[in-house]
């Protein structure tokens, strides 16, 4: 698991590859999403081919980088002994960060061949399947995953649970209840919950869920809880695209601000954030005057609260940065505005801009270099005329390990 929060994770990035110790070789990086299910099979396979069993597995990371979802994601995989789920409450998951705050742990499953071979037998019978082929919950399921990432997986489990003993061998205080109902696997009543033996657990190896580490310099501290629900994403984000001529600004919410204050011919500015923050686009003269509209009126919706609230929340602070544009088609970087979003810069090839970008007083205001997603500009609809907007554009949702044949 990434150190900073998963939108912000780039193997590219030498901020990323410096964050490991020196002696640590790093064996991997994977794309996944323990929330869709997407690239899970794959890490799964990966972690026990390198690690097998040989010892017990933390998940690291900043608060609300998605630890706990992982966690709970491979609970139910074959990373996991195979009585472990019926026996083990899921970890709580919440957009609200520092949620964990004990070491929830299940026992890992051991990979022996014929395990290996077994699992194998599946992820191919798997993988031949339409989507037409699945149940109807499956189908529905699949539905729900659609809506909240573009990248979908499935994670199934090879090994059934054999049912066993009744010694109870196990810490209930280690216990927790999620709060993200999957329809799929609800989760245990107390009294429907079975135990570990002694001799299932006593070599056994653990993965651990664990606090996140607090990140000092992040907007979500300073937001209420009805806020942090409007800035982390529920569903998948659209790309919002802008173009922008110098002395234009364009506003994320209250949180974020963006000046074009110098370059010779206009640039695009794609807003990657949640749906449910708005977007502003104003002129440098009209711009102190609509942060004040927000201020009286919360027309940029967060924070939320009018005068009272703004008289404690930080004011934006100023930061200038230059660019070089590389083409139309392709963002030179991504400006990430604390954990509010990002901004990626598409620019005429050696344009030169000056920008200035604002956050709270006290947040992370980071110049991402190469962009996670030097693309995005490209996915955008009809211009709308009078504007500086492009209509939005939702890109296809895929998902992996499905035959696409047939399938609707
Ligand atoms: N889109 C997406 N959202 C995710 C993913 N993983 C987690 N989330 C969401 O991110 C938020 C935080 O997830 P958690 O799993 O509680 O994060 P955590 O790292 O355990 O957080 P703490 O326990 O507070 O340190 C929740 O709203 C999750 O639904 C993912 O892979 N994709
Ligand atoms: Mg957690």
């Amino acid at each position: 698991n990434c150190s900073r929060q998963q939108a912000a994770c780039h193997p590219q990035d030498p901020e990323h590859m410096c964050r490991r110790g020196k002696d640590t070789a790093l064996v991997d990086i994977r794309l996944v999403s323990a929330k869709t299910g997407y690239g899970m099979e794959g890490l799964v396979s990966r972690l026990q081919r390198s690690w097998k069993c040989a010892g017990d597995v933390y998940l690291l990371g900043a608060t609300n980088s998605g630890k706990s979802t992982l966690f709970n994601t491979l609970l139910r995989s074959d990373y996991c002994k195979s009585r472990a789920p019926d026996i083990i409450d899921r970890a709580t998951v919440s957009p609200w960060p520092g949620t964990t705050l004990n070491l929830l742990k299940f026992p890992i499953i051991n990979p022996t061949c014929d395990r290996i071979f077994r699992r194998q037998e599946r992820l191919k019978e798997e993988a031949a399947k339409t989507e037409d082929q699945l149940s109807i919950e499956e189908k529905k399921y699949l539905n729900q995953l659609k809506k909240q990432g573009y990248l979908v997986g499935r994670v199934g489990r090879t090994f059934q649970q054999q049912k066993s003993s009744t010694e109870i061998d196990f810490d209930p205080d280690m216990l927790s209840y999620s709060m993200d109902e999957d329809p799929r696997d609800p989760p245990k009543k107390h009294e429907e919950r079975e135990e570990f033996t002694h001799n299932e657990v006593k070599d056994a190896r653990w993965c651990f869920d664990t606090p996140g580490i607090v990140k000092e310099d992040c907007v979500l501290n300073l937001l209420t809880e009805k806020e942090v629900k409007l800035v982390l994403p529920s569903h998948a984000i659209v790309p919002r695209t802008f173009i922008l001529k110098p002395g234009m600004v364009l506003f994320l919410a209250a949180l974020g601000r963006i000046d074009y204050l110098e370059g010779e011919k206009p640039a695009w500015f794609s807003v990657l954030a949640s749906n449910l923050l708005p977007v502003h686009v104003t002129t440098l003269s009209n711009a102190d005057t609509i942060y004040e509209k927000h201020t009286a009126q919360e027309f940029l919706k967060v924070p939320m609260g009018g005068e009272e609230r703004m008289k404690e929340f930080p004011p934006l602070v100023p930061q200038d940065i230059t660019l070089k544009g590389i083409g139309t088609t392709e963002a030179v970087a991504d400006i990430k505005l604390s954990s509010a979003g990002w901004v990626a810069v598409t620019a005429h090839a050696e344009e030169e801009l000056l920008l200035r970008a604002y956050t709270p007083k006290g947040t992370a205001l980071v110049v991402r270099e190469p962009p996670l997603l030097p693309y995005i500009s490209t996915i955008r609809g009809a211009r709308i005329p009078g504007t500086p907007a492009y209509r939005t554009k939702k890109p296809p949702s895929f998902v992996e390990n499905l035959r696409t044949t047939g399938s609707r």
